[in-house]
């Protein structure tokens, strides 16, 4: 039987579009402080997994980056420091952000998606965003993003110009519509069901995504397929423990007892 050291059998988190900015509002404000505070859950728990668009954007020159996000970095620190291990899977939005958090935090990256033994249970963990047309970009942020072209444009702009065109293409960030969702849940079904079972199939039992901004859990074949909510409308996040995947709001759900 696996003891707690097993980081297989340890308790994992997972949070994913945030979309928090350099400068945030009052209620993006309120949202940070609450996201402070589900770190500190995690000080309690074996992983913390970032799913992408944690940071709405982020960009880092050769010898500096734009200037912001320390709270949540600084929180980050001491999520570290608890003996929790940090896991970085870059969104459309911060897929830059991850040589700096593999720096910082010693996160592993192993993109476009990568495999965390978690919870007892073999996890796939990818953003979301390409993955079975579940293309909903809430924006023009991705072509620019991805491409190796938009990269060295991105590096040539000054910086202030560079966090302006960030803003404009970004736009407001928002939850899916109920129809949006329903098409979203129905296209991952479908996707699910198209993989073939374990042991012939892909060798993960759970994958998990955000980019979507609507929870979910679908299942079939024997896999799991979970979405995260996200950080907009709702605090959204997950828990997986001992092969069990809870869906929780931070505002209206008790949090975990994570011992
Ligand atoms: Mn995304």
């Amino acid at each position: 039987m696996p003891g707690m050291s097993d980081p297989a059998s340890t308790t994992a988190l997972f949070v994913a579009d945030t979309h928090f900015h350099l400068r945030p509002d009052a209620a993006e404000q309120r949202r940070l402080e609450r996201f402070l505070e589900l770190c500190e859950l995690a000080h309690r728990a074996g992983h913390l997994v970032l799913l992408g668009d944690l940071f709405d954007f982020w960009f880092d020159y050769p010898h500096f980056r734009l200037r912001g996000y320390e709270d949540v970095l600084q929180a980050l620190d001491r999520v570290r420091t608890a003996g929790t291990r940090l896991h970085f899977v870059g969104g459309n939005h911060d897929i830059w952000a991850a040589p700096y958090m593999r720096e910082r935090y010693g996160c592993e990256i192993r993109a476009p998606h990568s495999d965390l033994a978690a919870g007892g249970l073999r996890v796939r963990l990818c953003h979301g965003d390409g993955l079975f047309k579940l293309d909903w970009d809430y924006g023009a942020f991705r072509t620019v993003v991805r491409a190796r072209a938009g990269i060295a444009a991105a590096k040539s702009l000054h910086p202030e110009l560079l966090y302006a065109l960030s803003t404009w293409l970004s736009g407001r960030s928002r939850c899916a519509t109920r129809d949006e969702a329903e098409v979203i849940e129905q296209r991952a079904a479908a996707w699910l069901a198209s993989q073939a079972p374990p042991g012939s199939g892909p060798a993960w039992d759970l994958m998990v995504i955000g980019h979507v901004h609507h929870g979910f859990v679908t299942e079939a074949n024997g896999r799991r397929l979970a979405a995260l909510p996200g950080w907009l409308g709702t605090l959204g996040y997950a828990v997986l423990r001992e092969g069990r995947l809870s869906l929780l709001d931070f505002d209206r759900d008790p949090a975990p007892d994570l011992g």
